[in-house]
């Protein structure tokens, strides 16, 4: 077994808080189900542990959603923050906190976190002149920006207008060396900031060092404008009123105020720093310079990783509003089911890497992995444990030479996805499951115990048993990706609720044990439709 078993470390896995401005998407369901599946896992370790989400509810962008909805900003995060509440039911996320940011107890860490920085000497009173996208909520440099019809861009796409007014800075240019060296430090080092996967970690370092020979000889260029006084939907600075907080610092600073940042110095040192923040490409920067530079002048400790998963893309296409090709996750659900949803976001293409959502790649993995290679297998084991063990579970026997391949991989298992899902490799441990049940499929037909109850019944018994011993290790991996579907496995696997995390693998269950009778787990799509 893992030696992790009984592991009981706290650990704090958080997602992005989302914008209130817009329905939620695909993207949204992503990047909580990798947070998801990772925080079930360490649950089903034994450790204690924290998994947070929420909505990102301040901000120009949502003051004028809230204002093209014809409604009060606060009521319409109101409403808007429910959709993500609900979305989190649909996907059958274990979240143990939701924050929204326009929440009291964040106000007020906000002004908690800008104070100290203020005592810290690391806050300064200046003006901030420059161009500015409020799609973004983020300035750009002149050179970043494409000027079509008289109308300047980001390099996102957003329109940027030029923006002056009275602004407080952090010193940001003060951290940024320490940033890199933190960068840089090996694996294993406590202070190291990890940045996933490897060409995101080194896309930032470059954006760092560039910065910092651009701007080698004035550096208050590199500091960050902080407030605003253009607008009002925001926390407001502490003793300036006519300021609100730049929406970022606000909405990065919900991680803390989770934790119990200052109010519960108990909890904070127990959840803080996270073990890891998950996020998406567009938005690495923000969670890998800014947020650690703001900890840091804090005193407080940078999240241990960060992760930054890849984008989809729609059948070959960008997703956009105006290509009208945004996949609702609650219709998808609808349409295919939680579980091969889950599966098949995390299974088809590397974590950190761009992918296609496409409908026939869903239907293959659907029915070639879970309906084919798990799901029969589970039904043809326990039909003939049913029919030719009269529905009782056979007893543990010694492994002959032709159990040998097969339960060397199943007893290598939970260690190997514990392994990849230590770094975030969702695809490679589902495709050591697959190929763990392709091996157990080779082995039903070579030993094809439907044709030993005349000839051989204790033999017939014993290959019954190693593929029920096989199944409930599949089973008990993969409930962090479906949990659902698994949950049904384990109950025709006769498994008790207490026997399911990975410590209760090393125990066998007792011969003789009744079984149900056995239901199909997955079923097959037909490709038209
Ligand atoms: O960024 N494929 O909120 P958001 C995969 N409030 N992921 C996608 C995607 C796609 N096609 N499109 C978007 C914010 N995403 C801030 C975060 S955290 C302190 C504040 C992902 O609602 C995107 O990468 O815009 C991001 O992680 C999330 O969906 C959208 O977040």
């Amino acid at each position: 077994m893992p030696d992790t078993v009984s592991d009981r470390r706290p650990c704090f896995i958080t997602t992005p808080i989302y914008y209130v401005n817009d329905r939620p998407h695909i993207g949204h369901a992503y990047t909580s189900l990798a947070a998801d599946v990772l925080a079930r896992w360490r649950r089903l370790e034994g450790r204690d542990v924290f998994f947070l989400t929420g909505t990102d509810e301040h901000g120009q962008k949502v003051e004028k959603a809230a204002k093209d909805a014809g409604m009060d900003p606060q009521a319409f995060t109101d409403q808007v923050s429910q959709h993500f509440r609900d979305l989190a039911v649909t996907m059958g996320f274990s979240n143990d906190g939701f924050i929204r940011t326009t929440e009291e107890r964040h106000k007020r860490t906000c002004a908690a976190l800008w104070e100290k920085l203020v005592a810290n000497g690391e806050i300064y009173l200046g003006h901030y002149e420059g161009w500015y996208a409020v799609r973004d909520e983020a300035f750009y440099g002149p050179d970043e920006l494409t000027e079509r019809d008289g109308v300047r861009y980001a390099p996102s796409g957003a329109p940027v207008e030029w923006v002056r007014e009275p602004s407080y800075f952090f010193r940001l240019s003060k951290w940024l060396p320490e940033l890199l060296r933190r960068f840089d430090l090996p694996e294993g080092d406590p202070h190291r900031i990890d940045i996933q996967p490897e060409s995101r970690r080194n896309e930032v370092r470059a954006f760092v060092q560039n910065g910092l020979k651009e701007f080698g000889q004035t550096p208050e260029k590199l500091d960050l404008s902080i407030s605003r006084t253009s607008f009002t939907w925001g926390v407001k600075v502490p003793g300036d009123p006519a300021h609100v907080m730049y929406v970022w610092m606000d909405a990065l600073t919900n991680y803390i105020t989770a934790a119990g940042y200052p109010h519960d110095p108990e909890a904070f040192a127990r959840w803080w720093p996270a073990e890891i923040h998950f996020v998406g490409k567009d938005i690495v920067r923000f969670h890998t310079i800014y947020w650690p530079a703001f900890l840091l002048a804090a005193g407080l400790a940078p999240a241990k990783r960060v992760f930054a998963h890849g984008w989809w893309t729609n059948e070959g296409q960008k997703i956009s509003k105006s290509l009208g090709n945004v996949i609702d996750p609650v219709a998808l659900v609808a349409e295919f089911g939680l579980d091969p949803i889950r599966y098949f976001l995390l299974r088809e293409v590397p974590f950190g890497q761009d992918g296609d959502f496409s409908r026939a790649a869903l239907i293959g993995r659907n029915n070639g992995e879970l309906a084919n290679a798990l799901g029969n297998l589970a039904n043809r084991t326990l039909s003939l444990i049913q029919r030719n063990c009269d529905a009782k579970l056979p007893g543990p026997a010694a492994r002959a030479a032709s159990d040998a391949a097969l339960g060397a991989l199943v007893d290598a298992l939970p260690g190997q996805v514990g392994a990849h899902l230590d770094r975030q490799e969702f695809h490679l441990a589902l495709e050591a499951v697959m190929a763990a049940a392709r091996e157990a499929n080779g082995y039903i037909t070579v030993e094809a115990p439907w044709a030993l109850k005349k000839t051989d019944p204790a033999r017939m018994e014993a290959v019954l048993r190693q593929l029920h011993d096989a199944l409930r290790v599949f089973a008990t991996v993969l409930q962090p990706f479906m949990p659902t579907t698994m949950a049904k496995l384990l109950d025709q696997l006769g498994v008790p609720e207490a026997a399911r995390g990975l410590g209760a693998l090393g125990t066998p269950l007792p011969g003789g044990l009744p079984l149900p009778p056995p239901a199909p787990l997955f079923a097959k799509i037909e490709a038209a439709g």
